[in-house]
């Protein structure tokens, strides 16, 4: 029997994940922390910890007390969040990992996930189908931050051992949490705005496109990943991961063909410089052959599952 821990366990991908792992080790086994004081109604099911990643002493207490199979560390500001306040992005989205690496380093942990993203790349990355391995100049300071974590990770691996492993999320789109900040989150809050009735307005342009997935095809692929045989696992930085690519008017389109009467217009404001710097898609190829990745949702299945679950009462 696995002993996990989730940390960063309340905001969007958490929620998902630890009901997603809790299925698969049993309830008891995975433990949601979270730097949240009450435990996330969804997760009420199972054990709850209040943990500040950035407190080290406490975090350290907890996991060699405690001995973990697998740590998830997901806490982080995503990159709206992060442009507004770019020191404490970079102090937590580094210092925690470097709280885990070391921990698993020292024998601890003896499976690290941590979730880098699209946002290594930047302006001068080939923006159609971005390869594995590509320029990568980040703009943003969360690009920055997940770039240099990519980097610790393999450090991590090469020189120590550390079996850690890692995906290049695209956005994610859920309903059962809000997202947290990002420049993606748009392509959540849409379907919101739609139910409600309601003309959304868009934060980036009608033709920016980006590299988007479904949240059950992301779970599914951190499951996945962390459930391969080590020999299948080639790249230690970050995993590209592919799943749909599209733009607010053609999600504006998709929505319509359930919502004739939907409207949609644009306003950018400054994540349209974010979403700039980014792909359009990506190539998957590496975690095609190595572990077998292959995305479920295409655009129109994602709407009507979104349309199906999100709360029409939202304004
Ligand atoms: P989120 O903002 O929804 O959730 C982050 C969680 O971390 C929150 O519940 C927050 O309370 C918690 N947290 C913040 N500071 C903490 C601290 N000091 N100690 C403990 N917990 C703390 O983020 P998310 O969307 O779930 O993303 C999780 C990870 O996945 C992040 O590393 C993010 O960069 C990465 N990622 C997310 C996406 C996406 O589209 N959601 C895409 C690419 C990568
Ligand atoms: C964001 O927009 O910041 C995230 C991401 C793609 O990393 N959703």
């Amino acid at each position: 029997m696995s002993n996990v821990l989730v940390i960063g366990a309340g905001g969007q991908i958490g929620t998902e994940l630890v009901l997603a792992l809790r299925k698969k080790h049993g309830v008891q086994q995975v433990i949601a922390a979270d730097i949240k004081i009450e435990c996330p109604s969804l997760l009420s099911n199972g054990p709850y910890v209040q943990l500040d990643i950035l407190n080290r002493d406490a975090v350290r207490n907890y996991i060699i007390y405690k001995g973990f199979d697998e740590v998830y560390l997901l806490a982080a500001l995503l990159s709206a969040t992060a442009e507004k306040n770019p020191d404490f992005a970079w102090k937590l989205n580094m210092d925690g990992l470097f709280t885990i690496l070391d921990l698993a380093k020292e024998g601890h942990i003896k499976k690290v996930f941590w979730p880098s993203s699209i946002a290594v790349f930047g302006p001068t990355t080939p923006a159609n189908n971005t390869p594995q391995t590509t320029v990568m100049e980040p703009t943003t300071v969360y690009g920055i931050s997940k770039q240099a974590g990519e980097r610790w990770c393999e450090y991590y691996h090469t020189k120590f051992g550390v079996d850690v492993r890692s995906i290049r999320y695209p956005g994610l789109i859920s309903y059962k949490s809000l997202p947290g900040g990002g420049t993606t989150d748009y392509a959540v809050d849409i379907f919101y705005k739609a139910k409600a009735g309601h003309e959304f307005v868009s934060f980036l342009r009608k033709d920016t496109a980006l590299p988007m997935m479904f949240m059950d095809d992301a779970i599914r692929a951190t499951l996945e990943l962390m459930s391969a045989p080590i020999d299948s696992i080639k790249i230690r930085s970050a995993y590209n991961l592919a799943g749909v690519s599209f733009t607010p008017q053609e999600i504006g389109e998709s929505i319509k063909k359930i919502i004739p009467s939907f409207t949609i217009k644009y306003s950018p404001d400054f994540r349209q410089d974010i979403a700039d710097s980014w792909p359009n898609s990506i190539d998957d190829t590496n975690a095609q052959e190595d572990w077998n990745w292959k995305h479920a949702y295409d655009l129109d299945a994602i709407t009507s599952v979104m349309l199906k679950n999100v709360d029409g009462s939202a304004d």
